[in-house]
């Protein structure tokens, strides 16, 4: 006899009811029937357990797939980035806490970084927070200046996070779409994706806190210009709102096209927060480390979040980050400065994508920043019938093709809220900061695809 078999043989028609009383109490495995209330997650969180980045990630571990997901580079980070960690990894006061608002070399050399984009300097130590990376800025930006009932506009499509932060700090999303005038068989740019002015004051209000810009974009690439930020600008000051201005592909702006910060705009100093990110900026997203750049009156709500949550950020990281800084803020006009050199080689890698996946029939959103390119895959041959059903089509197509192909995207209605999907189920967004080799056995993939179909 087994040894269960042993416990609750003897135990007639209460068995099953023995069974669940045992499993929950005495193995400590509670199942739904019998969960205590306390056990329940809180209102803040409901209905936000499902996340792009986990389900497809784990989709794309097998080694087998070539990964063009996740915005993971598989290029090398910078040699003397490395090398600073390894030297000072072996300082030991540079192992323990540091400034929880930032490591005081890092700030000084963030603050002599942005300082030449902005009238005014910035303080180090008021005006910058550094963070566990930009997703840490956003949080304690949110938490610490979006309350209970506010608004919040949020363009789509935007990265994932914001509405689910937005809705956890007790406040309600507003969505207003970039739309396209593009011509079916005409070459796409990302530039071709605007807001409609009229369409986005009509969702300023009272209520309205704050609107959330991302530019360089994510998913599309779009490089917002300085007119489309001036009427952005105009409505934050017509209805006293802020600006939450993700700023993480600053470095990554293809030929013809600039960067510009919203904050430096006038009157925009005052009610911005602008985000950065190592992970970005140095090709080093395992660092997890970010900054929020504004004027005291705010950086100081977002210290108050970080102070009581996380309290600060590794430090021989900072520590490495500052001397790389330092390394390419004296060369900022020279060609090897990462902050040109990096952009220079994405571009290639940009047009190699844009020609492979124009080379098989499909018209990618050509972006003008940022490391990922979109493309309409509808006209692909892939049987997706046996996939989930309930899913939007470009789910149920990538997790096709990374089944079938062995190559990993991430669809693009991920981005969007529930009523703007259907306008995006047919793109699917591909990384190019991938080594050639990479590259190659993607083409291999798509090219081998299409003469088949
Ligand atoms: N904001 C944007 C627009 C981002 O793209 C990211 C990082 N995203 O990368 C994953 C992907 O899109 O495949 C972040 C914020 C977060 O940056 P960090 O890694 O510094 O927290």
């Amino acid at each position: 006899m087994f040894w269960s078999q042993w416990r609750f043989g003897s135990l007639g028609s209460n068995t099953k009811f023995l069974k669940t009383i045992y499993s929950s109490t005495i193995l400590g495995r509670p199942t739904s029937a019998n969960m205590s209330s306390k056990f329940k997650n809180t209102k803040r969180i409901e209905g936000l357990d499902e996340n792009v980045w986990i389900e497809f990630t784990k989709l794309a571990a097998d080694p087998s797939v070539v990964n063009l997901g996740q915005g993971l580079p598989d290029i090398s980070p910078p040699v003397y980035l490395k090398e600073e960690l390894s030297k000072i990894a072996a300082i030991d006061c540079q192992n323990q806490y540091t400034r929880g608002f930032g490591h005081p070399s890092l700030v000084k050399a963030l603050s002599s970084l942005y300082g030449r984009f902005y009238k005014n300097q910035i303080d180090p130590n008021k005006e910058i927070l550094v963070t566990v990376g930009a997703y840490g800025s956003l949080f304690s930006t949110i938490q610490g200046l979006i309350d209970v009932g506010d608004e919040v506009i949020i363009i789509v499509p935007f990265y994932d996070c914001y509405a689910p932060m937005v809705r956890m700090a007790g406040a309600t999303p507003v969505f207003v779409p970039l739309r396209s005038k593009s011509v079916a068989g005409e070459k796409r740019s990302s530039s071709d994706w605007k807001i409609d002015p009229k369409e986005l004051e009509s969702k300023f209000n009272s209520k309205t806190k704050a609107i959330i810009l991302n530019t360089p974009h994510n998913p599309i690439g779009k490089v917002y210009t300085k007119e489309e930020l001036q009427v952005i600008a105009d409505l934050c000051i017509k209805y006293d709102t802020l600006c939450i201005s993700d700023e993480v592909y600053e470095w990554l702006v293809y030929t013809g096209h600039k960067h510009l910060k919203i904050a430096s705009l006038p009157g925009m100093w005052e009610r911005t927060i602008t985000i950065g990110s190592a992970g970005k900026t140095f090709t080093v997203t395992g660092w997890k480390l970010g900054w929020s750049i504004g004027p005291h009156h705010l950086i100081k709500h977002l210290q108050t979040v970080q102070q009581n949550t996380i309290y600060t950020c590794a430090t021989p990281l900072q520590e490495a980050l500052a001397q790389a800084f330092w390394i390419d803020i004296k060369r900022m006009n020279e060609p090897e400065c990462y902050f040109n050199s990096l952009p220079k080689m994405l571009e290639v890698k940009r047009d190699r994508m844009v020609h492979l996946l124009e080379s098989v029939g499909l018209t990618p959103i050509i972006p003008d920043g940022g490391y990922f390119i979109v493309a309409d895959v509808s006209s692909l041959d892939a049987d997706v019938s046996d996939m989930k059903s309930s899913e939007p089509y470009d789910y149920k197509f990538v997790k096709w093709m990374i089944k079938n192909k062995k190559l990993s995207a991430i669809p693009v209605s991920a981005f969007c809220n529930s009523e703007n999907k259907s306008q995006f189920e047919k793109f699917v967004r591909f990384c190019f900061i991938k080594k050639d080799s990479t590259l190659d056995a993607a083409e291999e993939i798509i090219k081998a695809w299409s003469k088949k179909s």
